[in-house]
């Protein structure tokens, strides 16, 4: 029997130490959600670390068994590892690079040979697992060599990639002194997937110019193999983003929160903390509205949750201080008794109350710099069950590409922003509701399970096409 193994560096459940031991909880993410269905299924299985350094055998067994009972099998990373080839090459080289951030991108051999050895443990960690029928699908940029490892001990396996970031210039890749290596790992999949069909010719014409690879329509011959490459905008579980928002306990946590800011417009801010994310320039903007629009004072107000994030790294540190200020200087030149400007938390919170907080909003406020994706602009397209409600929503985000009833906004230029928001918070009620009918209807019919098939019906078309070429 054929099954498949999904593959990526963090398993959906995380594995917390407390006073009372270890203890297992699901996560919530979007990834976790699509797949949920498939890795769940007959003798399926999810390979990826658990989150936490484990090294007492005894307690590597316990998670073991606990993680394999739900259809998991742990990597476990030392202490250095997680150091050098999570902190340090992923998302100290990687991420920067693959979002344009170059500027902040670690070139240190250390890292990437622990890249090269994880790489090479998860690659064996999956071969235990894996028969010759199975399919293997291996997720994001902690992972780009997997598929080429793989490849080498089984040449027959079906292996597909999805990458959940941007895929940037081949000059950026360029820059990198393992660029080429990064580009044959990939090559090593049968399908090479994208959120957009821009990163995907980034792809391919890294692989052109890098490797000197050419393609006919997706399609690239490597010396003894066809590749095929393609987008996959991914989506959310709408169904229950909108079952949720529409509970009676929701709706009580929203009445609770508009209690709070009675007869105010809310602008809502949703992101992990990231430079990529564009909070401080967002920040910048809503500054700049209440300066030239002062009608909006009193008026609206900010909502801007901040989820912390990757705070070991020296450019996260530094972003939250400039946050902190900027939230402090705005707040103490414009707040009232009656109102403050930014109502601003750094934690995360419930799925409930996040749901209340799209409920809620009249603006969402998505202006990320680069982004693969974006689902924070989706989630909130499916919370909004009376379709009244704008986004304003960065063209540089993957998102962009399908929601273009969105108010579609550069995020470095200012005065766009502003612009933006105040078309927003003045926006006749007719026209949110036909541009969120619209959106809705997107968003609706290409969700996280679409995606999932569609990939996986893609997977299968593109090794039938490999065995017709090899017959030819
Ligand atoms: C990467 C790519 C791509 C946020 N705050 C809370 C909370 N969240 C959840 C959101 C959403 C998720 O976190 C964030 O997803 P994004 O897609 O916006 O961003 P990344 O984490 O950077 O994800 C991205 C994605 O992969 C998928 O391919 O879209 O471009 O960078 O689901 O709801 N959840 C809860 N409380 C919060 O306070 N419960």
């Amino acid at each position: 029997m054929s099954r498949t193994i999904i593959v990526s560096n963090r398993l959906p459940t995380k594995v917390l130490r407390s006073e009372d031991g270890l203890t297992f909880q699901p996560s919530e993410g979007g990834l976790a959600t699509g797949l949920g269905s498939i890795y769940r299924a007959d003798g399926n299985v999810w390979v990826g670390w658990p989150g936490l350094f484990v090294d007492d055998p005894t307690e590597q067994a316990h998670v073991t068994q606990q993680l394999q009972a739900d259809s998991m099998a742990p990597v476990f990373l030392t202490e250095n590892e997680i150091q050098d080839y999570y902190e340090g090459f992923s998302n100290g080289t990687l991420w920067p690079t693959f979002h344009y951030f170059s500027q902040f991108a670690l070139h240190n051999e250390k890292h990437w040979q622990a890249y090269v050895a994880v790489n090479e443990k998860f690659c064996q960690a999956v071969l235990e697992l894996a028969g010759p029928d199975d399919t293997i699908w291996v997720h994001d940029y902690q992972l780009l060599l997997l598929p080429a490892m793989l490849r080498r001990e089984r040449p027959e396996a079906t292996i597909g990639f999805f990458l959940h970031i941007p895929f940037p210039s081949y000059e950026l890749i360029r820059v990198l002194p393992w660029g080429p290596q990064l580009l044959e790992g990939l090559l090593g999949a049968d399908l090479v997937g994208f959120h957009t069909f821009g990163y995907m010719r980034h792809f391919l014409s890294a692989v052109a110019h890098l490797l000197g690879l050419p393609n006919q329509n997706g399609l690239v011959e490597t010396a003894d193999r066809t590749v095929l490459v393609d987008a996959f905008p991914m989506g959310i579980d709408y169904q229950r983003y909108a079952e949720t928002a529409a509970s009676e306990a929701v709706i009580k946590h929203e009445r609770t929160y508009r209690e709070a800011l009675p007869g105010m417009r809310v602008i809502l801010s949703i992101d992990r903390l990231d430079y990529t994310k564009g909070i401080a320039e967002r920040l910048l903007a809503f500054e700049q509205l209440l300066k030239r629009h002062p009608e909006w004072r009193g008026q609206a107000s900010l909502l801007m949750v901040v989820v912390p994030s990757r705070d070991q790294v020296a450019q996260y540190q530094g972003l939250k201080v400039e946050i902190d200020e900027l939230v402090g200087r705005i707040n103490a030149k414009y707040s009232t008794i009656a109102w403050t400007p930014i109502q601003y938390f750094y934690r995360s919170f419930p799925f409930g109350e996040l749901v209340a907080l799209y409920r809620l909003a009249d603006v969402a406020l998505v202006t990320p710099v680069r982004d693969g994706m974006n689902l924070v602009a989706k989630e909130f397209i499916a919370c909004k069950t009376d379709q009244r409600g704008v986004l304003i929503l960065s063209e540089r985000a993957g998102a962009a590409r399908e929601l273009s009833d969105a108010l579609l906004i550069n995020p470095t230029d200012t005065n766009q922003m502003v612009a933006a928001l105040h078309e927003a918070l003045l926006m006749p009620k007719e026209e949110q509701t036909a541009r969120m009918t619209h959106l809705q209807d997107l968003v609706r019919q290409y969700d996280v399970f679409a995606w999932t098939k569609l990939f996986m019906d893609r997977l299968a078309y593109s090794k039938i096409k490999q065995h017709l070429l090899d017959v030819d």
